[in-house]
């Protein structure tokens, strides 16, 4: 029998296996050709593919279209927007590492979100003086209490609407009960419960996309640890300061030719963390993605 060609959107992946939408809503499952084998490209949740599938068969992908971005971990493709949840307290706030994933979806064209969660047991003022300032959009949540927090579950759904989000952030701070909160259609495991089918799971990797209507795909993540965020993404020396558009900024004016911005006297961007326009964390985090930076040699790529 004759095989038919299909386009679709790749909403499940699993070691070796995915699961492709197609536009009028059916799903089929389908491999990888083995051309793919051969070369680096390797079919990601988010891409868009053309697929050959005989009845009742397995189809097969046989085409990757061109991708805006696509990001190590969550293994993903074409992200238009990266939601990034924090809890207040518990666990605690990691700015460094919410500095990092800020800096790589600038980086890679992605659009942010950051949720700060478990407003009801901790203090969260300070992360949104500090991220407000350096013109992020910042709501508010309480996931496990959301009466109140309309505001922002509206300004979530509204700002996901027709594209492919992704909720990334610390296992525990409360990603699946965020999303259990926007979209009720949802129940996704949360808490020790998800815990326990993540043992279970380990040895495979599994990245799912949500259908939230019409061109609309969330995903949930399973978290990671910060020796994970490691591999997020390769962020280039080069463009570091570009990751930064609140430093790069005053960086601008900055009336030293070679500077690093990270020290030096009369450095506009130091008078500008002295005055404080730019927040204390801000820089520190930009210093020491700098540095790190600068002992990846190129052959480490
Ligand atoms: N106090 C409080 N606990 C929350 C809140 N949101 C989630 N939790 C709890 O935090 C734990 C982890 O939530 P979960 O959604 O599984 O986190 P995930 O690992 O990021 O997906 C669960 O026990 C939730 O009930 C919140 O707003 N306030
Ligand atoms: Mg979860
Ligand atoms: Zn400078």
């Amino acid at each position: 029998m004759e095989n038919i060609s299909h386009e679709g959107i790749i909403i499940k992946s699993t070691g070796g296996l995915y699961t492709v939408e197609k536009d009028d809503g059916t799903s089929e499952e389908c491999r990888a050709k083995g051309a793919f084998r051969h070369s680096k490209i390797t079919p990601l949740a988010g891409d868009r593919v053309t697929f050959e599938c005989a009845d009742g068969k397995e189809g097969f992908i046989t085409k990757i279209r061109e991708r805006k971005n696509s990001l190590i971990r969550p293994a993903v493709a074409n992200v238009d927007l990266l939601c990034v949840v924090i809890a207040s307290r518990n666990p605690d706030p990691d700015l460094f590492i919410l500095d990092k994933l800020c800096a790589v979806a600038k980086n890679n064209g992605i659009e942010v979100l950051i949720i700060v969660n478990k407003d009801d047991i901790g203090d969260s003022e300070e992360i949104f003086e500090v991220y407000e300032k350096a013109g992020f959009m910042v709501v508010p949540m309480c996931a496990t209490d959301p009466d109140g927090y309309e505001k922002s579950i509206e300004t979530i759904r509204n700002l996901a609407r027709n594209k492919i989000s992704f909720f990334t952030g610390a296992s525990g701070v409360g990603k699946s009960s965020v999303l259990n909160v926007v979209y009720p259609e949802l129940c996704l495991e949360t808490g020790e419960i998800s815990k326990k089918i993540r043992r279970g799971k380990h040895t495979t990797r599994v990245t799912t996309l949500f259908k939230m209507g019409e061109d609309t795909y969330v995903g949930d993540t399973p978290g990671f640890s910060s020796f994970d965020v490691v591999g997020f993404s390769m962020l280039d020396s080069e463009v570091l300061l570009s990751c930064f558009p609140d430093i790069e900024k005053h960086a601008l004016d900055c009336k030293y030719k070679k500077c690093t911005h990270i020290c030096e006297d009369g450095c506009n961007v130091m008078k500008a963390l002295a005055n404080g326009e730019i927040s204390p964390s801000r820089h520190e985090s930009y210093k020491q993605l700098f540095n790190e930076l600068k002992e990846v040699k190129p052959w480490d790529n």
